[in-house]
């Protein structure tokens, strides 16, 4: 008979498995709707909530396990020690964005932060993949791997995940079609300068610009619509995590399941000597690979302006 390989529910837990350890750094609304989502997908055996704030972590964990009514992930606070001991870690510690503030204007604050969660965290076990989450989340993340001592691979960003998310919603809606069945990806700098690559963007085998409805679109102004969304949510409620939430949880489950999912993450490309958003492949190792997208004259200049701006921000902060 012939042998399927069933990756998702493989027995290896050298790889992958329930048996495995998440911990959340920074109990916040990001952090805590990471830590909620995850439980509820059972992946993980512990998640471990790390807070500055005791109290308050404290008070999470308590409010987070009587959500635990269908599985059996425990939830405790921890240490940042017992942080670099886990399998997964999730940075979302940190300053968030006030209305007018662009993302970039948080790195001061944020990089005093992650340095001190990275050293304390110090030994980390070899094998821990790591997550940045905190903005700005793709020059952290290239501090992070500076600062951690492990390859490049194992440490990597959300990036443009959730402005995907946010681009497939919005195209679900002008087609009617499911969003997981949209092909299509927001690149480059998870902030001002990103960009959607159309290029290679399609439904169900068709190239996306081959349809008019797209062709009649504004692109600029779709572009715009999409990197602002972060800013109109947080005036009408402050933050947003629910979206970040999803996506971050997903990311635990592609690296704990070993599934091999692409997403658009903040990944170190040496070509360009930065960290920036283009396709990965996600699994127990954490970034498996990265794929070349081909991008479109217009979009190809986009990327390098999104490069040049954050090579120029990642040198300020080389150790
Ligand atoms: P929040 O609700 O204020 O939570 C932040 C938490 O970090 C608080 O509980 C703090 O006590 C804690 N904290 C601060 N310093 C430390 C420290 N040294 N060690 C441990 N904990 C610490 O903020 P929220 O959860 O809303 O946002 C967290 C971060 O996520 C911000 O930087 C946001 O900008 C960022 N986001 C990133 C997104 C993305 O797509 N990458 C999306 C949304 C928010």
């Amino acid at each position: 008979a012939i042998q399927y390989p069933c990756r998702h529910y493989t027995t290896d837990k050298e790889r992958c498995g329930t048996s495995k350890q998440v911990a959340v750094v920074g109990a916040g609304a990001v952090g805590s709707t990471i830590a909620l989502l995850t439980m509820m997908k059972n992946v993980a055996s512990e998640i471990l909530l790390v807070d500055q704030n005791g109290e308050f972590a404290l008070g999470q964990t308590w409010d987070l396990a009587d959500a635990n009514i269908v599985n059996s992930t425990k939830v405790r606070q921890g240490t940042y020690k017992e942080a670099g001991q886990s399998e997964v870690v999730v940075i979302t510690a940190g300053a968030k964005q006030q209305p007018g503030e662009s993302r970039q204007q948080l790195i001061d604050r944020n990089y005093h932060i992650l340095k001190e969660i990275i050293g304390g965290m110090q030994p980390i076990r070899k094998d821990a993949v790591i997550m940045l989450v905190t903005n700005p989340v793709d020059t952290l993340t290239l501090i992070a791997q500076n600062l951690s001592g492990l390859p490049r691979s194992q440490v990597f960003g959300s990036g443009t995940f959730l402005d995907t998310s946010r681009l497939t919603v919005y195209l679900s809606d002008l087609f009617d079609i499911s969003a997981s069945c949209i092909h299509a990806y927001v690149l480059g700098e998870h902030g001002d300068s990103q960009f959607i690559a159309w290029n290679a963007a399609s439904i169900g085998g068709r190239p996306l610009l081959s349809f008019p409805e797209v062709q009649k679109l504004d692109k600029e102004k779709v572009r715009l619509s999409i990197a602002n969304k972060a800013m109109d949510i947080i005036q009408h409620k402050g933050s947003t995590y629910y979206g970040i939430g999803a996506c971050a949880s997903s990311i635990c489950e592609s690296v704990l399941r070993n599934s091999m999912d692409i997403r658009p993450l903040s990944v170190y490309v040496k070509e360009v000597g930065t960290v920036i958003s283009l396709p990965a492949k996600v699994g127990a190792n954490g970034i498996e690979a990265t794929l070349p997208i081909p991008l479109g004259p217009e979009e190809h200049r986009q990327f390098m302006e999104s490069v040049k701006k954050l090579r120029e921000i990642g040198e300020r902060y080389e150790n």
